[in-house]
């Protein structure tokens, strides 16, 4: 964690008097180091301090946000995208003595967010709520996008980064993953098949980061206010934000969870997720990446099993840990919903298991 933040500064830099304001933590993202700004017993804004070890440059961001906020505001005006409030300099980031940089953004009232979906009903009205962001996103200028994190969701990347992790490993983590790493090579034909499609799909502007909590809904929990976390929205292919949401939403289980008798998979949701999100991309979907999307499923799983275990193997320089072996403990959760989800049968009659 960083040293404690000089709020005062912070809040008088985007113009507010730090003596009416509280701020305190808030949300569980894994990244960023993420504040509520209160006024009395009211929530007024969000700050956030952007993880410059994660994204080097956090313009690129910014710059994505307000690219994406300018068309949609032609092709969508009635579409809320939360912006970034700016500092008096008129700046999107304010950047501390410390490099520190920090955003501001409004406090979505009376809203909440769900870490899983609770039900079938509301698993479709995230994944339309995405898939009906890419749509309304799908004729924008995709080359006038930052690559925020080159090889963000680059399968063949994140295979190699794990088989680097695993060769470099200090002997006592290589021997407590020895189980897994197995486990894990017995996937690797996730790999070759992302290698010999991914070059046939569009490429898109999509979210990459695409679940549930991610989304932010009316205190009731029926309608949804707006998408937030705009963090690596960037060129990409569908696969990633299907894939995501089969991975946020088909079990109850978090993805820490030890208990894995908890790894339940609901049956009905991958088909749920799945007409949800192509329906609100009807008009846009291609007939291959119909055909394809299906396999974003087990991919985003694979990829974020390599990724905790990778971290794991190099002394969890990446995710932030609360024991010892969390990041071990986050690949097991993952592998095991890997295997489960590979049995169900609407991934089952897709053809693409070995
Ligand atoms: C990170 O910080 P958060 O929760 O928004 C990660 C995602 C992972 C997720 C796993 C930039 O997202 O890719 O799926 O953790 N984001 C980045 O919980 O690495
Ligand atoms: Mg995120």
């Amino acid at each position: 964690m960083i040293e404690k933040p000089n709020f005062k500064v912070i809040l008088e830099a985007f113009g507010l008097d730090s003596q009416d304001y509280l701020v305190q933590d808030f949300g569980a993202g894994l990244i960023n180091n993420t504040f509520l700004v209160k006024n009395g017993e009211s929530s007024a804004f969000v700050l956030q301090r952007i993880n410059t070890k994660v994204f080097p440059n956090p313009q690129l961001i910014a710059s994505n946000w307000r690219l994406a906020h300018q068309y949609l505001k032609i092709s969508a005006p009635d579409y809320y995208m939360l912006l970034f409030i700016k500092t008096l300099k008129g700046a999107d980031l304010f950047v501390d003595e410390q490099e520190n940089h920090w955003r501001l953004l409004p406090f979505i009232q009376d809203s909440g967010c769900f870490e899983t979906a609770p039900d079938a009903a509301m698993a479709r009205k995230a994944a339309h709520a995405f898939g009906r962001f890419a749509a309304l996103l799908s004729g924008a200028p995709v080359h006038r996008f930052n690559v925020v994190l080159p090889g963000f969701h680059d399968l063949n990347l994140r295979q190699q980064q794990f088989d680097s992790a695993a060769g470099n490993a200090a002997d006592k983590r290589l021997s407590m993953a020895a189980e897994l790493i197995e486990k894990l090579n017995a996937y690797r034909w996730i790999t070759e098949f992302y290698d010999r499609n991914i070059g046939r799909l569009p490429v898109r502007i999509v979210h990459m980061d695409a679940k549930i909590s991610n989304i932010l809904f009316d205190r009731e929990g029926e309608n949804i206010k707006c998408i937030i976390d705009m963090d690596t929205l960037m060129p990409g292919t569908l696969l990633s934000d299907f894939g995501d949401l089969i991975r946020s939403m088909v079990c109850e289980a978090a993805e820490d969870e030890t208990n894995i008798e908890r790894i339940i998979i609901r049956s009905e949701m991958p088909q749920v997720i799945f007409d949800g999100y192509t329906e609100a991309l009807e008009n846009v979907l291609e007939p291959l990446e119909r055909e394809i999307l299906p396999f974003g499923g087990p991919m985003l799983i694979y990829m974020q099993a390599l990724r905790f275990l990778a971290d794991y193997l190099s002394n969890d320089v990446y995710y932030p840990i609360s024991y010892e072996q969390h990041n071990l403990d986050r690949a097991l959760n993952q592998i095991i919903f890997l295997e489960k989800i590979l049995k169900e049968p609407f991934f089952l009659r897709q053809g693409f298991n070995p």
